[in-house]
Protein backbone atom coordinates (compact mmCIF):
# COMPACT_ATOMS: atom_id res chain seq x y z
CA UNK A 1 0.00 0.00 0.00
CA UNK A 2 1.43 3.43 -1.00
CA UNK A 3 2.55 5.59 2.10
CA UNK A 4 2.46 9.15 0.73
CA UNK A 5 0.04 10.33 -2.36
CA UNK A 6 0.27 13.67 -3.67
CA UNK A 7 -3.18 15.20 -5.39
CA UNK A 8 -2.45 16.96 -8.50
CA UNK A 9 -5.88 18.94 -7.84
CA UNK A 10 -7.58 21.47 -5.73
CA UNK A 11 -11.01 22.13 -4.14
CA UNK A 12 -13.76 19.30 -3.30
CA UNK A 13 -11.89 16.39 -5.28
CA UNK A 14 -8.74 17.40 -3.58
CA UNK A 15 -10.50 17.02 -0.18
CA UNK A 16 -12.19 14.06 -1.25
CA UNK A 17 -8.89 12.22 -2.31
CA UNK A 18 -7.24 13.64 1.52
CA UNK A 19 -10.11 11.88 3.33
CA UNK A 20 -10.08 8.24 1.76
CA UNK A 21 -6.46 8.54 2.05
CA UNK A 22 -6.60 9.44 5.74
CA UNK A 23 -8.64 6.50 6.38
CA UNK A 24 -6.35 4.47 4.65
CA UNK A 25 -3.58 5.62 6.72
CA UNK A 26 -2.08 7.08 3.92
CA UNK A 27 -0.02 10.58 3.86
CA UNK A 28 -1.09 13.43 1.49
CA UNK A 29 0.40 15.61 -0.37
CA UNK A 30 -1.69 18.91 -1.29
CA UNK A 31 0.01 21.57 -4.10
CA UNK A 32 -1.27 24.51 -4.46
CA UNK A 33 -1.40 27.65 -6.38
CA UNK A 34 -0.32 31.05 -4.84
CA UNK A 35 -3.88 31.76 -5.13
CA UNK A 36 -5.49 28.25 -3.02
CA UNK A 37 -2.58 29.34 0.01
CA UNK A 38 -5.50 29.01 2.55
CA UNK A 39 -7.51 26.18 0.52
CA UNK A 40 -9.06 23.73 3.00
CA UNK A 41 -7.67 20.74 0.64
CA UNK A 42 -3.93 22.35 1.76
CA UNK A 43 -5.05 22.77 5.60
CA UNK A 44 -6.19 19.18 5.45
CA UNK A 45 -3.11 17.44 4.04
CA UNK A 46 -0.36 16.44 6.07
CA UNK A 47 2.27 18.10 3.86
CA UNK A 48 1.86 21.52 1.26
CA UNK A 49 3.67 22.42 -2.36
CA UNK A 50 3.36 25.80 -3.94
CA UNK A 51 3.66 24.85 -7.55
CA UNK A 52 3.31 28.30 -8.98
CA UNK A 53 0.88 31.15 -9.95
CA UNK A 54 -2.55 30.88 -9.89
CA UNK A 55 -3.21 30.30 -13.60
CA UNK A 56 -3.75 26.59 -13.89
CA UNK A 57 -1.12 26.40 -17.08
CA UNK A 58 1.48 27.73 -14.62
CA UNK A 59 0.23 25.39 -11.27
CA UNK A 60 -2.32 22.66 -11.88
CA UNK A 61 -1.09 21.91 -15.24
CA UNK A 62 2.47 22.08 -14.46
CA UNK A 63 4.01 19.00 -15.06
CA UNK A 64 7.23 19.39 -13.66
CA UNK A 65 6.24 21.35 -11.16
CA UNK A 66 4.32 18.44 -9.77
CA UNK A 67 6.51 15.62 -10.21
CA UNK A 68 9.34 18.07 -8.41
CA UNK A 69 6.70 18.45 -5.55
CA UNK A 70 6.24 14.89 -5.58
CA UNK A 71 9.99 14.01 -5.37
CA UNK A 72 10.84 16.63 -2.54
CA UNK A 73 8.83 15.01 -0.55
CA UNK A 74 8.47 11.38 -1.00
CA UNK A 75 5.34 10.34 -2.39
CA UNK A 76 5.00 7.21 -3.66
CA UNK A 77 2.08 7.88 -6.07
CA UNK A 78 0.19 10.78 -7.73
CA UNK A 79 -3.68 10.98 -7.70
CA UNK A 80 -4.87 13.18 -10.53
CA UNK A 81 -8.73 13.85 -9.78
CA UNK A 82 -10.68 15.10 -12.51
CA UNK A 83 -10.30 17.97 -14.68
CA UNK A 84 -6.60 18.85 -15.08
CA UNK A 85 -3.95 16.34 -16.14
CA UNK A 86 -6.51 13.52 -15.05
CA UNK A 87 -7.21 12.28 -18.91
CA UNK A 88 -3.59 13.59 -20.06
CA UNK A 89 -1.79 10.53 -21.21
CA UNK A 90 1.08 12.05 -21.27
CA UNK A 91 0.88 12.84 -18.13
CA UNK A 92 0.51 9.23 -16.61
CA UNK A 93 3.10 8.39 -18.72
CA UNK A 94 5.59 10.60 -17.09
CA UNK A 95 4.58 10.31 -13.86
CA UNK A 96 4.95 6.24 -14.25
CA UNK A 97 8.46 6.86 -16.35
CA UNK A 98 9.28 9.36 -13.08
CA UNK A 99 9.06 6.27 -10.69
CA UNK A 100 5.52 7.15 -8.97
CA UNK A 101 2.46 5.16 -9.43
CA UNK A 102 -0.50 7.04 -11.34
CA UNK A 103 -3.28 6.36 -9.72
CA UNK A 104 -5.47 5.70 -12.90
CA UNK A 105 -5.62 3.66 -16.12
CA UNK A 106 -2.74 2.58 -18.55
CA UNK A 107 -1.77 5.79 -20.78
CA UNK A 108 -2.50 3.35 -23.68
CA UNK A 109 -6.19 3.38 -23.02
CA UNK A 110 -6.06 7.27 -21.88
CA UNK A 111 -5.09 7.54 -24.85
CA UNK A 112 -6.83 4.89 -27.07
CA UNK A 113 -10.56 6.66 -25.22
CA UNK A 114 -9.36 9.87 -25.46
CA UNK A 115 -9.87 9.81 -29.61
CA UNK A 116 -13.54 9.28 -29.94
CA UNK A 117 -13.03 7.59 -33.03
CA UNK A 118 -10.85 5.02 -32.17
CA UNK A 119 -12.83 4.57 -28.85
CA UNK A 120 -16.19 3.99 -30.32
CA UNK A 121 -14.48 1.16 -33.45
CA UNK A 122 -12.78 -0.48 -30.46
CA UNK A 123 -16.13 -0.57 -28.08
CA UNK A 124 -18.30 -1.44 -31.02
CA UNK A 125 -15.75 -4.41 -31.73
CA UNK A 126 -15.72 -5.43 -27.87
CA UNK A 127 -19.70 -6.21 -28.61
CA UNK A 128 -21.11 -2.53 -27.07
CA UNK A 129 -24.05 -0.51 -28.78
CA UNK A 130 -22.69 2.62 -30.92
CA UNK A 131 -24.97 5.29 -32.60
CA UNK A 132 -25.34 4.47 -36.29
CA UNK A 133 -22.46 6.33 -38.25
CA UNK A 134 -19.64 7.10 -40.79
CA UNK A 135 -16.77 4.13 -39.99
CA UNK A 136 -14.07 6.75 -39.42
CA UNK A 137 -12.83 10.64 -39.80
CA UNK A 138 -14.56 12.62 -43.22
CA UNK A 139 -11.53 14.10 -44.65
CA UNK A 140 -13.98 16.15 -47.52
CA UNK A 141 -17.65 17.31 -47.50
CA UNK A 142 -18.32 14.71 -50.54
CA UNK A 143 -17.35 12.18 -47.81
CA UNK A 144 -19.73 13.26 -45.53
CA UNK A 145 -22.70 13.98 -47.80
CA UNK A 146 -22.01 10.54 -48.77
CA UNK A 147 -22.76 9.55 -45.10
CA UNK A 148 -25.38 11.59 -44.88
CA UNK A 149 -27.41 9.64 -47.33
CA UNK A 150 -26.37 6.21 -45.94
CA UNK A 151 -27.18 7.44 -42.23
CA UNK A 152 -30.04 9.35 -43.03
CA UNK A 153 -30.87 12.67 -42.13
CA UNK A 154 -31.14 14.41 -39.01
CA UNK A 155 -27.11 13.95 -38.45
CA UNK A 156 -24.46 14.94 -36.05
CA UNK A 157 -20.99 15.92 -37.10
CA UNK A 158 -18.79 15.03 -34.04
CA UNK A 159 -14.74 15.90 -33.38
CA UNK A 160 -12.98 12.80 -33.44
CA UNK A 161 -10.56 14.60 -30.66
CA UNK A 162 -13.51 15.99 -29.11
CA UNK A 163 -15.60 15.41 -25.78
CA UNK A 164 -17.94 17.41 -24.29
CA UNK A 165 -20.23 19.01 -27.06
CA UNK A 166 -17.30 20.94 -28.55
CA UNK A 167 -17.23 20.92 -32.77
CA UNK A 168 -20.18 19.49 -32.74
CA UNK A 169 -23.38 20.24 -35.58
CA UNK A 170 -26.84 18.99 -36.59
CA UNK A 171 -28.01 18.53 -39.73
CA UNK A 172 -31.27 18.08 -40.58
CA UNK A 173 -31.24 18.01 -44.77
CA UNK A 174 -28.05 18.11 -47.35
CA UNK A 175 -28.59 22.33 -47.22
CA UNK A 176 -27.36 22.32 -43.57
CA UNK A 177 -25.01 19.58 -44.29
CA UNK A 178 -22.18 22.02 -45.95
CA UNK A 179 -21.97 24.52 -43.08
CA UNK A 180 -22.45 21.80 -40.04
CA UNK A 181 -19.07 20.22 -41.78
CA UNK A 182 -17.61 23.21 -41.98
CA UNK A 183 -18.07 24.69 -38.73
CA UNK A 184 -17.30 21.56 -37.31
CA UNK A 185 -14.28 21.02 -38.61
CA UNK A 186 -13.13 24.65 -37.49
CA UNK A 187 -14.32 24.45 -34.24
CA UNK A 188 -12.74 21.06 -33.92
CA UNK A 189 -9.17 22.91 -35.22
CA UNK A 190 -9.62 25.20 -32.41
CA UNK A 191 -10.74 23.52 -29.30
CA UNK A 192 -8.52 20.61 -29.71
CA UNK A 193 -5.86 20.95 -32.70
CA UNK A 194 -7.49 18.43 -34.53
CA UNK A 195 -9.96 18.95 -37.03
CA UNK A 196 -10.75 14.84 -37.68
CA UNK A 197 -14.23 14.79 -37.58
CA UNK A 198 -16.56 11.90 -38.14
CA UNK A 199 -20.74 11.93 -38.47
CA UNK A 200 -23.64 9.84 -36.34
CA UNK A 201 -27.16 9.60 -36.29
CA UNK A 202 -28.63 12.59 -34.72
CA UNK A 203 -30.91 10.81 -31.46
CA UNK A 204 -33.08 14.36 -30.98
CA UNK A 205 -34.24 13.61 -27.12
CA UNK A 206 -31.99 11.20 -25.62
CA UNK A 207 -31.48 10.22 -21.96
CA UNK A 208 -27.15 10.74 -20.89
CA UNK A 209 -26.66 7.56 -19.11
CA UNK A 210 -23.31 6.19 -17.45
CA UNK A 211 -22.37 2.97 -15.86
CA UNK A 212 -19.67 3.23 -13.11
CA UNK A 213 -16.97 0.66 -13.44
CA UNK A 214 -13.65 -0.68 -12.06
CA UNK A 215 -10.93 -3.04 -13.38
CA UNK A 216 -8.20 -4.56 -11.64
CA UNK A 217 -4.95 -5.77 -12.58
CA UNK A 218 -6.11 -9.47 -11.78
CA UNK A 219 -8.44 -9.17 -14.49
CA UNK A 220 -11.49 -8.82 -12.40
CA UNK A 221 -13.97 -5.85 -13.07
CA UNK A 222 -16.97 -4.33 -11.71
CA UNK A 223 -19.94 -2.45 -12.50
CA UNK A 224 -21.55 0.05 -10.11
CA UNK A 225 -25.16 0.60 -11.84
CA UNK A 226 -25.61 4.00 -13.57
CA UNK A 227 -26.38 7.19 -13.56
CA UNK A 228 -28.37 9.55 -15.19
CA UNK A 229 -26.82 12.72 -16.41
CA UNK A 230 -29.40 14.12 -18.69
CA UNK A 231 -29.86 17.60 -16.44
CA UNK A 232 -27.30 19.81 -18.56
CA UNK A 233 -26.57 23.11 -19.61
CA UNK A 234 -24.21 23.90 -22.75
CA UNK A 235 -22.76 20.11 -21.52
CA UNK A 236 -22.13 21.16 -17.94
CA UNK A 237 -23.77 18.56 -15.65
CA UNK A 238 -26.47 20.43 -13.22
CA UNK A 239 -28.20 17.65 -11.80
CA UNK A 240 -27.10 14.00 -11.51
CA UNK A 241 -29.15 10.85 -10.01
CA UNK A 242 -28.49 7.43 -9.43
CA UNK A 243 -30.49 5.14 -10.45
CA UNK A 244 -31.85 6.44 -13.68
CA UNK A 245 -35.64 6.74 -13.17
CA UNK A 246 -35.59 6.21 -17.20
CA UNK A 247 -34.72 2.46 -16.68
CA UNK A 248 -36.15 -0.48 -14.93
CA UNK A 249 -33.87 -3.14 -12.96
CA UNK A 250 -33.42 -5.74 -16.23
CA UNK A 251 -32.05 -2.65 -18.65
CA UNK A 252 -29.61 -1.69 -15.22
CA UNK A 253 -27.88 -4.77 -15.07
CA UNK A 254 -27.81 -5.57 -19.07
CA UNK A 255 -26.08 -2.34 -19.36
CA UNK A 256 -24.08 -2.62 -16.47
CA UNK A 257 -22.99 -6.28 -16.82
CA UNK A 258 -22.09 -5.73 -20.74
CA UNK A 259 -20.39 -2.57 -19.69
CA UNK A 260 -18.21 -4.51 -17.18
CA UNK A 261 -17.66 -6.99 -19.60
CA UNK A 262 -15.96 -4.93 -22.23
CA UNK A 263 -13.04 -3.40 -19.94
CA UNK A 264 -12.65 -6.55 -18.46
CA UNK A 265 -11.75 -7.86 -22.05
CA UNK A 266 -9.70 -4.59 -22.55
CA UNK A 267 -8.21 -5.35 -18.92
CA UNK A 268 -8.86 -1.83 -18.23
CA UNK A 269 -7.27 -0.64 -14.41
CA UNK A 270 -9.15 1.32 -12.02
CA UNK A 271 -12.62 3.47 -12.15
CA UNK A 272 -13.87 4.29 -15.64
CA UNK A 273 -17.58 5.45 -16.77
CA UNK A 274 -18.86 4.49 -19.97
CA UNK A 275 -21.18 6.80 -21.06
CA UNK A 276 -24.67 5.83 -23.84
CA UNK A 277 -27.63 7.60 -24.78
CA UNK A 278 -30.74 6.06 -24.81
CA UNK A 279 -33.35 6.87 -26.57
CA UNK A 280 -36.49 4.48 -27.09
CA UNK A 281 -35.47 1.54 -25.18
CA UNK A 282 -32.11 1.24 -26.77
CA UNK A 283 -28.38 2.61 -25.24
CA UNK A 284 -26.20 3.71 -28.16
CA UNK A 285 -22.01 3.72 -26.40
CA UNK A 286 -20.76 7.69 -27.09
CA UNK A 287 -17.69 7.88 -25.41
CA UNK A 288 -15.84 6.37 -22.21
CA UNK A 289 -13.81 8.65 -19.76
CA UNK A 290 -10.69 7.49 -17.88
CA UNK A 291 -10.95 9.42 -14.61
CA UNK A 292 -12.76 9.91 -11.21
CA UNK A 293 -16.15 11.85 -12.25
CA UNK A 294 -17.41 14.70 -10.06
CA UNK A 295 -20.99 12.52 -9.49
CA UNK A 296 -19.22 9.42 -8.65
CA UNK A 297 -20.69 10.38 -4.88
CA UNK A 298 -24.02 9.44 -5.93
CA UNK A 299 -22.96 5.99 -6.91
CA UNK A 300 -21.10 6.01 -3.50
CA UNK A 301 -23.84 6.66 -1.38
CA UNK A 302 -26.89 4.14 -3.17
CA UNK A 303 -23.89 1.22 -3.18
CA UNK A 304 -22.13 2.26 0.55
CA UNK A 305 -18.58 1.87 -1.81
CA UNK A 306 -15.59 4.22 -0.76
CA UNK A 307 -14.65 4.74 -4.87
CA UNK A 308 -11.78 6.83 -4.25
CA UNK A 309 -10.39 3.64 -1.34
CA UNK A 310 -11.35 1.30 -4.32
CA UNK A 311 -9.31 3.26 -6.86
CA UNK A 312 -5.89 3.69 -4.71
CA UNK A 313 -6.22 -0.34 -3.93
CA UNK A 314 -6.06 -0.93 -7.27
CA UNK A 315 -3.63 1.20 -8.16
CA UNK A 316 -0.97 -0.47 -5.69
CA UNK A 317 -1.97 -3.77 -7.07
CA UNK A 318 -4.70 -5.46 -5.01
CA UNK A 319 -7.57 -7.41 -6.37
CA UNK A 320 -10.66 -5.63 -6.04
CA UNK A 321 -12.57 -6.10 -2.54
CA UNK A 322 -15.83 -6.66 -3.95
CA UNK A 323 -17.30 -9.25 -6.35
CA UNK A 324 -20.10 -8.24 -8.56
CA UNK A 325 -23.12 -9.89 -5.93
CA UNK A 326 -21.50 -8.03 -3.15
CA UNK A 327 -22.35 -4.77 -5.15
CA UNK A 328 -25.98 -4.36 -3.63
CA UNK A 329 -28.08 -1.02 -4.74
CA UNK A 330 -30.12 0.83 -1.72
CA UNK A 331 -32.42 3.69 -2.70
CA UNK A 332 -31.69 6.73 -4.38
CA UNK A 333 -29.22 9.26 -4.51
CA UNK A 334 -29.35 12.59 -6.24
CA UNK A 335 -26.85 15.61 -6.64
CA UNK A 336 -27.23 19.13 -7.12
CA UNK A 337 -23.86 20.73 -8.04
CA UNK A 338 -23.59 24.21 -6.54
CA UNK A 339 -21.51 26.72 -8.63
CA UNK A 340 -20.56 30.35 -7.84
CA UNK A 341 -22.74 31.40 -10.68
CA UNK A 342 -25.64 34.07 -10.75
CA UNK A 343 -28.92 31.30 -10.75
CA UNK A 344 -30.43 32.87 -14.16
CA UNK A 345 -27.44 34.87 -15.83
CA UNK A 346 -24.75 32.18 -14.83
CA UNK A 347 -22.05 34.79 -14.68
CA UNK A 348 -19.42 33.80 -12.55
CA UNK A 349 -19.27 35.41 -9.09
CA UNK A 350 -16.35 34.74 -7.05
CA UNK A 351 -15.38 36.65 -4.07
CA UNK A 352 -15.46 36.01 -0.22
CA UNK A 353 -17.72 33.88 1.57
CA UNK A 354 -19.99 36.20 4.39
CA UNK A 355 -21.97 33.12 6.19
CA UNK A 356 -21.37 29.46 5.39
CA UNK A 357 -24.03 26.79 6.89
CA UNK A 358 -24.07 23.52 5.06
CA UNK A 359 -27.23 21.08 5.53
CA UNK A 360 -26.94 17.95 7.50
CA UNK A 361 -29.07 15.21 8.71
CA UNK A 362 -29.66 11.84 7.96
CA UNK A 363 -29.12 11.02 4.34
CA UNK A 364 -27.36 14.19 3.20
CA UNK A 365 -23.62 14.66 2.31
CA UNK A 366 -22.42 18.00 1.10
CA UNK A 367 -18.62 17.38 -0.21
CA UNK A 368 -17.04 21.25 -0.57
CA UNK A 369 -14.13 23.16 -0.13
CA UNK A 370 -15.97 26.40 1.66
CA UNK A 371 -15.65 27.85 4.77
CA UNK A 372 -16.93 30.88 6.19
CA UNK A 373 -14.33 33.71 5.35
CA UNK A 374 -12.75 31.76 2.61
CA UNK A 375 -12.14 33.55 -0.82
CA UNK A 376 -13.18 31.94 -3.75
CA UNK A 377 -10.55 32.70 -6.81
CA UNK A 378 -11.71 33.73 -10.07
CA UNK A 379 -9.00 31.46 -11.85
CA UNK A 380 -10.93 27.81 -11.62
CA UNK A 381 -13.99 26.03 -12.23
CA UNK A 382 -17.12 27.85 -10.80
CA UNK A 383 -18.33 24.43 -8.89
CA UNK A 384 -18.42 25.37 -5.13
CA UNK A 385 -19.81 22.57 -4.00
CA UNK A 386 -21.82 19.30 -4.51
CA UNK A 387 -25.26 18.93 -2.42
CA UNK A 388 -25.41 14.90 -2.40
CA UNK A 389 -28.95 13.68 -1.27
CA UNK A 390 -29.73 10.18 -0.02
CA UNK A 391 -33.42 8.38 0.73
CA UNK A 392 -34.83 4.89 0.35
CA UNK A 393 -37.02 6.14 -2.42
CA UNK A 394 -36.98 8.66 -5.27
CA UNK A 395 -39.79 10.85 -3.29
CA UNK A 396 -38.19 10.46 -0.23
CA UNK A 397 -34.76 11.42 -1.82
CA UNK A 398 -37.03 14.69 -3.50
CA UNK A 399 -38.40 15.74 -0.09
CA UNK A 400 -35.09 15.86 1.83
CA UNK A 401 -33.58 17.23 -1.28
CA UNK A 402 -35.93 20.32 -1.30
CA UNK A 403 -35.06 20.94 2.54
CA UNK A 404 -31.33 20.62 2.66
CA UNK A 405 -31.36 23.39 -0.65
CA UNK A 406 -33.38 25.56 2.05
CA UNK A 407 -31.62 25.26 4.86
CA UNK A 408 -27.76 25.67 2.69
CA UNK A 409 -26.41 28.98 3.51
CA UNK A 410 -23.62 30.43 1.56
CA UNK A 411 -23.52 33.85 1.95
CA UNK A 412 -21.52 36.74 0.23
CA UNK A 413 -21.83 35.79 -3.23
CA UNK A 414 -24.49 34.55 -5.98
CA UNK A 415 -24.84 30.73 -6.37
CA UNK A 416 -27.21 28.36 -8.14
CA UNK A 417 -28.89 27.13 -5.03
CA UNK A 418 -32.02 28.95 -6.42
CA UNK A 419 -31.70 27.46 -9.52
CA UNK A 420 -31.79 23.87 -7.79
CA UNK A 421 -34.80 24.88 -5.73
CA UNK A 422 -36.35 25.91 -9.08
CA UNK A 423 -35.35 22.64 -11.04
CA UNK A 424 -37.21 20.34 -8.48
CA UNK A 425 -40.08 21.83 -7.90
CA UNK A 426 -40.85 21.27 -11.71
CA UNK A 427 -43.14 18.59 -12.35
CA UNK A 428 -41.44 17.30 -15.39
CA UNK A 429 -38.22 16.77 -12.68
CA UNK A 430 -40.56 15.64 -10.06
CA UNK A 431 -41.56 12.49 -12.30
CA UNK A 432 -38.46 11.78 -13.87
CA UNK A 433 -39.54 12.60 -17.48
CA UNK A 434 -37.11 14.45 -18.90
CA UNK A 435 -33.62 14.14 -21.74
CA UNK A 436 -30.78 16.18 -22.50
CA UNK A 437 -33.00 19.40 -23.66
CA UNK A 438 -35.44 19.29 -20.72
CA UNK A 439 -33.25 21.65 -19.12
CA UNK A 440 -31.77 24.53 -21.72
CA UNK A 441 -35.73 24.32 -22.33
CA UNK A 442 -37.10 25.02 -19.15
CA UNK A 443 -34.09 27.72 -18.96
CA UNK A 444 -35.41 29.21 -22.49
CA UNK A 445 -39.05 29.13 -20.79
CA UNK A 446 -37.53 31.62 -18.20
C1 LIG B 1 -24.90 12.88 -29.39
C2 LIG B 1 -26.19 13.46 -29.20
C3 LIG B 1 -27.22 13.04 -30.06
N1 LIG B 1 -26.98 12.13 -31.04
N2 LIG B 1 -24.70 11.97 -30.35
C4 LIG B 1 -22.63 15.72 -26.30
C5 LIG B 1 -21.17 15.68 -25.98
C6 LIG B 1 -20.81 14.27 -25.97
N3 LIG B 1 -20.93 13.73 -24.63
C7 LIG B 1 -21.78 13.60 -26.90
N4 LIG B 1 -22.94 14.46 -26.90
C8 LIG B 1 -24.02 14.15 -27.65
N5 LIG B 1 -23.87 13.22 -28.60
C9 LIG B 1 -25.74 11.63 -31.17
N6 LIG B 1 -25.51 10.73 -32.17
C10 LIG B 1 -26.36 14.39 -28.20
C11 LIG B 1 -25.28 14.75 -27.43
C12 LIG B 1 -25.52 15.76 -26.42
C13 LIG B 1 -25.43 15.42 -25.09
C14 LIG B 1 -25.08 14.13 -24.71
C15 LIG B 1 -25.04 13.85 -23.36
C16 LIG B 1 -25.36 14.81 -22.41
C17 LIG B 1 -25.68 16.08 -22.80
C18 LIG B 1 -25.73 16.41 -24.14
C19 LIG B 1 -26.07 17.70 -24.53
C20 LIG B 1 -26.13 18.00 -25.86
C21 LIG B 1 -25.86 17.03 -26.82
Amino acid sequence: MFEKILIANRGEIALRIVRACREMGIRTVAVHSTADESAMHVRFADESVCIGPPAARDSYLNIPAILSAAALTGADAIHPGYGFLSENAQFARIVAEHGFAFIGPAPEHIRLMGDKVTAKSTMREFGLPTVPGSSGALPTEEFARAAAQKIGYPVLIKAAAGGGGKGMKAAFNDEELREAYQLARSEARAAFGNDDVYMEKYLVRPRHIEVQLIGDTHGNALHFGERDCSIQRRHQKVIEEAPSPGLNADQREMIGALAANVIRKFGYRGVGTIEFLYEDGKFYFIEMNTRLQIEHTVTEMITGIDLVREQIRVATGLPLSYKQEDVQFQGHAIECRINAEHPESFIPSPGKIAGYHAPGGLGVRVDSALYDGYRIPPHYDSMIAKLIVHGATRNECLLRLKRSLEEFVIGGIQTTLPLHQRIIAQPDFINGDYDIHWLEKFLGRG
